[in-house]
């Protein structure tokens, strides 16, 4: 199976990579230029008509959405154990679910106000609203990792796809400091080096545009 993962630095790809590499699958990447809205370009569009990273090309078929994505990397490289057993599996994939449907469009208005809405001395507002938002869901994810490593018995692929998100609100330079839990899983993720791994790659792809601006 010959897989390539379209990635862009600081994007929610960087699941992807952290799944595909704890899974010892042998991958590709083609980097996406999201700074210079490669993601928008024609040929980029043919890949994936939203426009958007991630996207995984399966024998050089597009699979698009964080969600199915982490579940083919888990089923492909099942002894990878990145998703959980028996029932505890679709809890997996609801707070999956929930990372795309409900974190992520709480961290985006941080980095573009000026997609929801259209008034500029009304940005600080949208970014307000959004946070607050955001500080309702990262309490349920601070009361799911109370007492616990990983969000299930062991590490998984929704480990990851927090990682990513909790990570992007730091990046905000939000106050995180009522997360402990949350704050000590990011360290422990940071432990692994999968996620090494992809944040060195990411200086580097990061370098890599700035060089070409
Ligand atoms: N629901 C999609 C969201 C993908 C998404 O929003 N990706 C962002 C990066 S985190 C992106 O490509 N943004 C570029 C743009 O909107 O122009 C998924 O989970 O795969």
């Amino acid at each position: 199976m010959d897989l390539t993962l379209c990635y862009a630095p600081m994007a929610c790809s960087l699941v992807a990579y952290v799944n595909l590499t704890e899974a010892g699958a042998p991958f590709k990447v083609r980097t996406v230029n999201t700074g210079a809205k490669e993601q928008k370009s024609a040929d980029y569009l043919a890949v994936n008509p939203k426009g958007k990273v991630p996207v995984l090309l399966v024998d050089g078929y597009p699979l698009t959405e964080n969600v199915a994505i982490q579940q083919f990397i888990a089923r492909s490289f099942p002894a990878a154990k990145l998703l959980p057993a028996g029932f505890d599996e679709f809890k997996a994939i609801s707070l999956m679910s929930w990372f795309t449907s409900t974190i992520h469009p709480h961290l985006t208005p941080n980095a573009r106000p000026e997609n929801y809405c259209d008034i500029p001395e009304a940005y600080d507002g949208v970014k307000r609203v959004a946070q607050k938002l955001l500080f309702e869901d990262l309490k349920i994810a601070e009361e799911l990792l109370q007492g616990r490593e990983w969000f299930f018995d062991h590490f998984t692929a929704v480990d990851s796809y927090f990682f990513w998100c909790f990570r992007r609100a730091a990046q905000f330079k939000l106050d995180l400091s009522a997360f402990p839990n949350c704050l000590a899983h990011m360290d422990r993720m940071r432990a692994r080096p999968s996620v090494q791994k992809v944040e060195a790659y990411e200086k580097e792809v990061q370098a890599q545009f700035a060089k070409a601006a």
